[in-house]
């Protein structure tokens, strides 16, 4: 029997936030679908379920802000909310807002083809579901797609392999366990010591050292809530003029415009600020000139000699091969303390990495390492990794990952041209993955939702972007970028964590007041950079 295929106006790939904001946005005027691969909703928040998964800002500001009463109503219990209290706000949303009625769990999308006779999308999932529309919103996430390391010996291995983002949901007895985890990125930085704690011993595996700081996590006090609650409306707005899409304390001063003093004293209040990425925000000129970077990176090499007893296993930790903040800064809760402990061991896997699985371990050029648990916090392939699993048919029978083979290219980081009708939120090249995520997520599924809102009041079937556009979009990010440091390690910011994978740099650090800026000029301006047909 032929598959019957159901006629709607929108289809939303992703039940995270953003996925559902688009939800409850698009619902009132237009008849939606949301599929998610997850069995519950909350995307990032649902899958990193590891010990220790937390947010590292605020969760005042790490909330929702279209709904007053949601934010006047929901309490957060800590100033960092631990993943289990993200987890249960998603549940709250979807539920209070009715949401799941037009969410179809565990249902990932396989395909999407474009129809250009009639300006439709075909969506084919993993159930067997078929629905044609005219517009995708792919809320895809931007560290959703796992980065699995692929060494040989896997299916020999006797004991248990866990990545980070498929945490079992029955807690694992380690106490007699030898644990290994590989990656030092912000997963491995928050689970590590926890899991040192549960296991018998813990080795972790590192190939670039981190810089961290101290996330100072703490009960949310009264006073900072309702001094929040009776400012919400005008912070957020604040908080949407802001470089990251966060009301951190930005700085006024150069390095060089401070003492040896002044800076210390600066970089003292920064480490001990309890606020994230107050580090990277400790001079103007941080991100954008070395040297002034190279203070703050010594400052924090400091700490480290500090805190690490054995001087060769914190010069190990050191990172010097590039500038803070690079490399996604990370936030910890004893991280370095952890290697003072008797049963934690650090290995060196850079001039001697894993070749291989065993069957009782894991194998470098250099030895051999018996574990009965191995954790891979070995990160994602960021930006471009979801929907690229995803099989995307644009308009000429292009395929997005035919298109996207030497790096994404796109249109404000919403369009791709030749892909007509689909827009991504937090999509490459956007500033998404570099500004506080829900935040400007929200006013992204509003930008878009007024591109459609115009598209439906004018009458037209259809908006694309040209190659043009692309590459006048792909200028403004690569000069922005140019401007930093930030391209200055290999990271998932530039996709040179996974090998052979190409791109440069696919964030945009021109800042969210300028992003914002721009796309609204280009649909001022009689949507420039767009056709609409
Ligand atoms: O991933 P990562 P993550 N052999 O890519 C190593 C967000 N996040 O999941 O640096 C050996 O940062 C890899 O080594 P190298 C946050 O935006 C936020 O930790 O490539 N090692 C690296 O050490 C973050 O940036 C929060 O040399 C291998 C690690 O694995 C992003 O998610 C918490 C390897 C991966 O680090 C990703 O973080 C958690 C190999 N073959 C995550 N392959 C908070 O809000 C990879 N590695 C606090």
């Amino acid at each position: 029997m032929a598959e019957r295929a159901e006629e709607l106006d929108i289809a939303i790939i992703g039940a995270g936030f953003s996925g559902l904001y688009a939800v409850h946005k698009f619902r009132e005027k237009y008849k939606i679908v949301c599929f998610e691969a997850g069995d519950g909703v909350g995307g990032t928040w649902y899958w990193n379920r590891y010990p220790g998964a937390r947010v590292d800002i605020e969760s005042v500001e790490y909330s929702y802000s279209f709904d007053e009463e949601l934010q006047q109503e929901w309490k957060w219990p800590e100033y960092f909310s631990a993943q289990p209290d993200l987890e249960r706000y998603a549940n709250h949303v979807a539920d209070r807002f009715d949401l799941r009625k037009d969410i179809r769990l565990s249902n990932a999308v396989k395909s999407l083809r474009f129809d250009a006779d009639t300006n439709r999308w075909h969506v084919h999932s993993e159930n067997g579901d078929h629905v044609i529309c005219k517009y995708i919103i792919a809320a895809t996430g931007a560290l959703s797609a796992p980065n699995m390391p692929d060494w040989p010996g896997r299916d020999a291995y006797t004991g248990e392999i866990y990545h980070t983002t498929q945490w079992p949901d029955e807690p694992l007895d380690l106490k007699d366990k030898r644990v290994g985890i590989i990656g030092t990125g912000s997963t491995s930085i928050q689970a590590a010591p926890i899991l040192a704690e549960r296991s018998k011993h813990l080795t972790v595996f590192q190939r670039t050292p981190a810089f961290s700081m101290p996330s100072g996590n703490r009960p949310l006090d009264e006073e900072h809530e309702r001094e929040w609650k009776e400012n919400y409306s005008e912070r957020r707005a604040q908080i949407l003029n802001t470089y990251g899409v966060s009301l951190i304390e930005y700085p006024t001063k150069a390095a060089g415009e401070c003492t040896p003093e002044e800076q210390t004293a600066i970089l003292e209040a920064g480490w001990a600020s309890k606020s994230a990425f107050q580090l990277m925000v400790a001079f103007t000129d941080v991100m954008t000139n070395r040297n002034a970077n190279d203070v703050v990176s010594e400052f924090a090499r400091g700490k480290i000699r500090d805190i690490v007893d054995d001087p060769e296993t914190a010069e190990k930790l050191c990172p010097k091969d590039y500038p803070i903040g690079a490399k996604r800064l990370c936030i910890d809760n004893g991280y370095y303390e952890m290697y003072n402990r008797d049963n934690v061991s650090l290995v060196d896997v850079k001039d001697a990495p894993i070749t291989a699985f065993t069957e009782t371990g894991l194998k470098t050029t250099d030895a051999s390492h018996d574990l009965d648990v191995i954790v891979t916090a070995t990160g994602f392939d960021a930006l471009t990794g979801a929907l690229n699993r995803i099989d995307i048919q644009g308009a000429n029978g292009i395929n997005l990952r035919d298109k996207w083979r030497d790096g994404p290219t796109t249109a404000y980081g919403f369009m791709v041209a030749g892909f007509p009708n689909l827009f991504m939120i937090h999509g490459p090249l956007s500033p998404g993955a570099l500004a506080q995520m829900i935040t400007s997520g929200e006013w992204q599924v509003d930008f878009v939702a007024g591109v459609i809102g115009d598209l439906e009041n004018d009458g037209y079937a259809r908006i694309d972007t040209t190659e043009a556009a692309e590459q006048s979009w792909a200028a403004e990010v690569n000069g922005a970028a140019s401007h930093t440091v930030y391209d200055l390690a290999d990271s998932w910011y530039n996709g040179k964590n996974i090998d052979g994978k190409k791109g440069g740099f696919m964030i945009y650090v021109g800042g969210f007041p300028r992003y914002r800026a721009l796309c609204e000029g280009a649909v001022k301006n009689d949507y420039e950079g767009f056709l609409r047909s």
